[in-house]
């Protein structure tokens, strides 16, 4: 198998996604984490200058989509239908659009302005949390296809970001989405991870 290092700060974020893909696709991955005052010192090595980016082979990629999709394919977790893997970029997406409102919540610095995004991101995390429910209800116990996938792998790393920054469980009433997060959380390589992972403030 080739030589994976994947970089990011050391909290979950957008990076848990790829940690939990590496992880289910048992690679022997190097996760190499940095605390924000360490960020100037590597910001500029980056293609983008953004974290996360992933070496295979010492060849640097970047973007976490086209990071998850191409670890996706080699594990096994995409699709070879070129309509469900639209399915499952879509949702993909969708989880990505539900995500930047807590991110947006959890970057601002103004107490005020900080309030009313914490009101937004809860209006809107309920709103996509009911979307999903029915989308998993509907195919089976996964997102797409009655079988697991990127997105069912990608919506569990994030959701537990989501819950940390809104100090509360976003999922406990939804129980198709609690099944299928302890469902992949239970998955032998990924339990080992979340076992063995540094503990973040998210
Ligand atoms: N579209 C990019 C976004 C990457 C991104 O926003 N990274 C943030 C961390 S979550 C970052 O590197 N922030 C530091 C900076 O921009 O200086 C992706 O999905 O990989």
């Amino acid at each position: 198998m080739s030589a994976y290092k994947l970089t990011y700060f050391n909290i979950t974020g957008i990076g848990e996604p790829i940690r939990f893909l590496l992880s289910y696709g048992g690679a022997d991955y190097e996760d190499k984490r940095i605390e924000f005052e360490e960020w100037p010192q590597y910001k500029h090595k980056t293609p983008m200058e953004q974290v996360p980016i992933l070496e295979i082979d010492g060849k640097v990629f970047h973007q976490t989509r086209a990071i998850g999709r191409y670890l996706a394919r080699k594990f096994n977790l995409y699709s070879s239908d070129d309509l469900e893997a639209m399915e499952i970029d879509a949702t993909i997406d969708d989880i990505d659009d539900c995500r930047i409102f807590v991110s947006t919540y959890f970057r601002e610095k103004d107490p005020a302005i900080k309030a009313k995004q914490k009101e937004i991101a809860h209006e809107k995390i309920t709103f996509y949390l009911g979307k999903f429910e029915e989308q998993v209800k509907k195919n089976g116990g996964y997102f797409v296809g009655n079988k697991l996938s990127w997105a069912d792998i990608t919506f569990t790393a994030i959701i537990e970001g989501c819950s940390n920054i809104l100090e509360k469980d976003q999922i406990e009433e939804f129980p198709a989405l609690k099944k299928l997060t302890e469902t992949v959380r239970s998955f032998p390589k990924i339990k080992a991870y979340i076992e063995k992972r540094p503990k973040t403030i998210i």
